[in-house]
């Protein structure tokens, strides 16, 4: 049975930024949160249809972040050293920051979002424009072969229908193939108070206890688990086929397990007691910025991260208290936040003298952007964030 433990309100498509004429027939569903005590799984309580959020007009562009352009092309020389792949698949392959350290003959794509198959495309590696099912793997499995390696990052806990998903990759990996995935933590989620990685396209937020369960329904099996800090803390999978005995089963899968069960993800109560300190975030972020204004500081957001649109449409941010986003991705420049209609702004333009403190919507890369700043700290500027807590910071 599935319980619901968090309500974030009216959301509209966290990456769907808007122009001006767009404002009044903006979609909204209900944010909430469920646990489902069969599986252990967290997911939405309503689903948004895929195609709304994965078009031709995707905003996310993977390659923003020199973190995650160095994180994937260390992991892309670390999998050819350790597993010496030939065929390989990537389900979610965005602008191509991964697949771009792989052969193009032997590399293979799927990216429903057309900006970015075409872009890869373009890279000459075949990419398919279309969503991951059993039905498209039939179709990869006959024009490409098996594959040794089916890798996925921050793709599959989009994906609604993980048993078709799960089945997909288990038709199409070669005996000895491994699939190996990364997504948001669900414990770190848990531990750090980040709500905000929940939004339209965060389908499930993952637990490792959740995703044995339903890999190994699906014919497949974890084998390691590495926890990595990108994204706000996340958790690369790999998994193998059941009948793969090439493949030992590591400790770092039942450790994974332990700890989850030592923080009570298995149990209600913790979700439970997760939505509480939702809420004081909640509050706390408010009053901080209703203080901050009335003594009279200019306010403004750095990063127009999805998760930004979480937490300013969940705690009734506008522009009367955040002037503008600041943010470096094309797309998004010139356009208004989801739901709150905030302008977004290039830093350029809006990241200037007149910034007395900005609420980092990009958390995720604070080590990043402060290293990028110290002109900013320096001339005395704050930054604001939610996570672990709401705080204040230089
Ligand atoms: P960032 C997206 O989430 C969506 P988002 C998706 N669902 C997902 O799971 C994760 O990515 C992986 C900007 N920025 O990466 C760029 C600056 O302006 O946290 C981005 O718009 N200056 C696929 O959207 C945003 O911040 C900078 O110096 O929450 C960060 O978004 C840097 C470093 C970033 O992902």
């Amino acid at each position: 049975m599935k319980k619901e433990f968090l309500n974030l309100g009216r959301q509209p498509i966290a990456n769907r930024f808007l122009n001006k004429d767009e404002f009044d027939n903006e979609f909204f569903f209900d944010l909430k949160a469920t646990f489902d005590e069969e599986t252990k799984l967290v997911s939405l309580s309503e689903f948004v249809a895929p195609e709304m959020m994965f078009n031709e007009n995707y905003a996310y562009h993977a390659s923003m972040s020199e973190t995650m352009k160095n994180h994937f092309k260390d992991l892309a020389e670390n999998l050819q050293k350790e597993f010496k792949p030939v065929n390989v698949l990537e389900i979610g392959s965005n602008d191509g920051i991964f697949i771009r350290h792989f052969d193009p003959d032997t590399t293979v794509a799927v990216e429903p979002c057309t900006n970015f198959s075409d872009m890869t495309n373009d890279m000459e590696y075949k990419t398919y424009p279309n969503f991951w099912t059993t039905k498209l793997s039939n179709t990869v499995r006959q024009e490409h072969g098996t594959m040794d390696l089916i890798y996925a990052a921050n793709c599959i806990c989009h994906i609604h229908d993980l048993d078709d998903t799960f089945t997909a990759v288990a038709r199409t990996l070669s005996d000895d193939g491994i699939f190996i995935f990364e997504d948001p933590s669900l414990l770190r989620m848990m531990e750090r108070g980040s709500y905000d990685q929940l939004y339209d396209e965060h389908a499930h937020i993952f637990s490792v206890i959740a995703l044995k369960n339903i890999l190994n329904r699906n014919g497949l099996e974890i084998f390691r688990v590495d926890n990595l800090n990108v994204h706000g803390g996340s958790n690369r999978i790999y998994a193998k086929l059941k009948g793969n005995h090439y493949q030992g089963i590591e400790p770092s899968v039942e450790d994974n397990i332990l700890e989850e069960k030592s923080f009570g993800l298995e149990k209600f109560e913790a979700y439970e007691a997760f939505a509480n300190r939702v809420e004081k975030s909640k509050n706390d972020l408010v009053s901080m910025l209703k203080t901050l204004k009335q003594d009279g500081k200019k306010i403004i957001a750095y990063g127009a991260a999805s998760k930004v649109t979480t937490v300013f449409n969940y705690c009734g941010i506008d522009d009367s208290l955040v002037e503008y986003i600041t943010d470096t991705t094309p797309s998004k420049i010139g356009k208004y936040q989801p739901g709150t209609h905030i302008p977004i702004v290039s830093p350029d333009d809006g990241f200037d003298e007149s910034v007395d403190v900005a609420y980092l919507g990009a958390w995720n890369f604070r080590a990043e952007i402060m290293n990028k700043e110290l002109n900013y700290l320096r001339r005395g500027g704050k930054f604001i964030t939610h996570v672990p807590q709401v705080m204040m910071f230089s």
